[in-house]
């Protein structure tokens, strides 16, 4: 069996069975423990001065290699281009978007020195998977250098339709970088209609869906799979964390402050894509328009600030934090706080077990690659007693979960009519709709994600395009 190399910005902080890991993070380490393999990619460290050098650490048949990078690599390649540009673009906010043409110059030129760190460390027939939007040109990188393997991609965001594309500026140097992959793999099949699309509209290329499995795309010189791979979670073990979790402190503690009032909640990344500002006033508004709610719910928000050396993170931070204020200075009384708004990070099974405790989950995004939040509120519910989902239809999961209340993350009304309805939903139509959705999580676990994108990419092999390819790139 060939040796899996996994490539992402960053290297998840994994320890066995750990509490910190995500599904992402141990569905693709299980990967890599069966063929062996390594695992590539920033550290997280930044240096103020000298030449970053790799750090090889051996985990069993798994080798974790990572490279910190110096302050202005970060700046230019993490906080710039990959945040401040792409970011925002691919989230349907080209209003936010800041472009720096240095900055994509230091964002290709990181994907290259990256690359040439990974060279020397890889074998004839090792398989690559590449993950997510800081690593586009990682690929044509890596063939620039002379590397012939198989090489896939990963985007855990969304794909945005070429209209909203064209608005970053080097857009047809992106696209004809992400053709250097063999297979694409995107969240869901809208956003791999809007890179075909875009290959076809905008990039005289063409695509071809009439055979099973991966689409076939033919463009700048290069013929190449794309598909969708809805990436999951392992609804099982969550639940069983979720039960283990039952008694512990941090639900003892939730549950003695509510005072057997009813529990929406809500965690998120804090970030202007997860829609909490709207989210925040349809909460505000189920509280004026359905008084009887006043003192008999409360809505637990849970979101840590991220990159926060970004102007629009701080922005997003203080308006929500203006907003919680407001409503709760609004409508609390002594001893009823309508919105809890913490910042801090949990650890997974303290999650799981407040999912559990909450009689609605509450996830808006305005735009979403998947949204592993949603997926994680359904598998840590009681399946006797589960509470209801209320979802974004701009949320990937989505077009999954439909057993959801699928609502609208801009429409104030809608939102506060659809946590009026979960509220009082009866335990039947509860059970049906948790039924229809945990099914669907088991059918589609991350184990199956991962395997069917290595199925595809691993297929890639034997094709004739693919030896064409590699005459034609030398
Ligand atoms: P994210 O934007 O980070 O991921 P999401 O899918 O919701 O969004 O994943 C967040 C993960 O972090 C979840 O597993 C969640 O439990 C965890 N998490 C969030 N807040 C936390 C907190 N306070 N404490 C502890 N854990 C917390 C990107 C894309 C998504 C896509 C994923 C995976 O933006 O659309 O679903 O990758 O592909």
């Amino acid at each position: 069996m060939s040796r899996l190399i996994i490539v992402s910005n960053r290297v998840a902080p994994i320890s066995e069975g750990g509490p910190a890991a995500g599904g992402l993070a141990v569905g693709v380490y299980d990967a890599l423990k069966e063929t062996g393999g390594m695992w590539f990619g920033w550290s997280g460290d930044v240096l103020g001065s000298g030449q970053p050098e790799i750090r090889l650490e051996e985990r069993g048949p798994v080798t974790f290699a990572t490279v910190g990078l110096v302050r202005r690599d970060y700046d230019q390649y993490y906080r710039g281009f990959s945040n401040a540009t792409l970011w925002p673009a691919f989230h349907y906010r080209p209003d936010l978007l800041q472009f720096d043409r240095h900055d994509f110059e230091g964002y290709c030129r990181v994907n290259t020195w990256l690359a040439q760190q990974l060279v020397p460390l890889l074998r004839d027939d090792d398989v690559i998977w590449v993950h997510d939007y800081h690593l586009i040109p990682f690929a044509q990188a890596l063939r620039t250098a002379g590397v012939k393997n198989r090489i896939g991609f990963f985007l855990h965001i969304p794909f945005p339709a070429p209209q909203v594309l064209l608005a970053v500026p080097p857009h047809r140097a992106l696209v004809e970088a992400l053709c250097s992959f063999d297979l694409l793999g995107f969240q869901t099949k809208p956003d791999l209609r809007a890179f075909c699309d875009y290959i076809v509209n905008e990039a005289s290329g063409s695509v071809d869906t009439s055979a099973q499995g991966p689409s076939i795309v033919h463009a700048f010189g290069r013929t190449l799979r794309a598909a969708a791979y809805p990436i999951g979670v392992y609804p099982d073990e969550i639940a069983e964390l979720a039960k283990a979790g039952e008694h512990d402190k941090p639900v003892r503690t939730i549950e003695a402050t509510l005072h057997a009032r009813k529990l929406i909640m809500s965690v998120d990344r804090l970030d202007y894509s997860k829609g909490l500002v709207e989210r925040f006033r349809a909460f505000e508004r189920l509280l004026e328009h359905a008084p009887a709610y006043r003192d008999k719910v409360s809505f637990l928000q849970i979101a840590p600030p991220t990159r926060s050396d970004l102007h629009a993170y701080q922005e997003i931070r203080l308006q929500l934090e203006g907003e919680s204020g407001r409503i709760n200075g609004r409508f609390a009384e002594l001893d009823w706080t309508p919105i809890r708004y913490i910042h801090r990070q949990y650890e997974r099974p303290v999650l799981a077990a407040l999912f559990r405790t909450a009689h609605v989950g509450y996830v808006t995004p305005l735009r979403d690659g998947m949204n592993l939040v949603a997926k994680e509120y359904v598998s840590a519910q009681d399946p006797e007693d589960p509470g209801v989902l209320v979802l974004s239809r701009f949320a990937g999961a989505a077009h999954e979960l439909t057993g959801a209340l699928i609502v609208n993350p801009v429409d104030v009304d809608g939102m506060a009519d659809a946590l009026g309805t979960a509220l009082s939903m009866p335990l039947a139509e509860r059970k049906a709709r948790y039924e229809d959705m945990i099914a669907q999580l088991r059918e589609n676990n991350v184990s199956v994600w991962r395997d069917n994108f290595m199925r595809d990419l691993q297929q890639v092999s034997g094709d004739e395009e693919r030896v064409a390819n590699e005459a034609a790139t030398g």
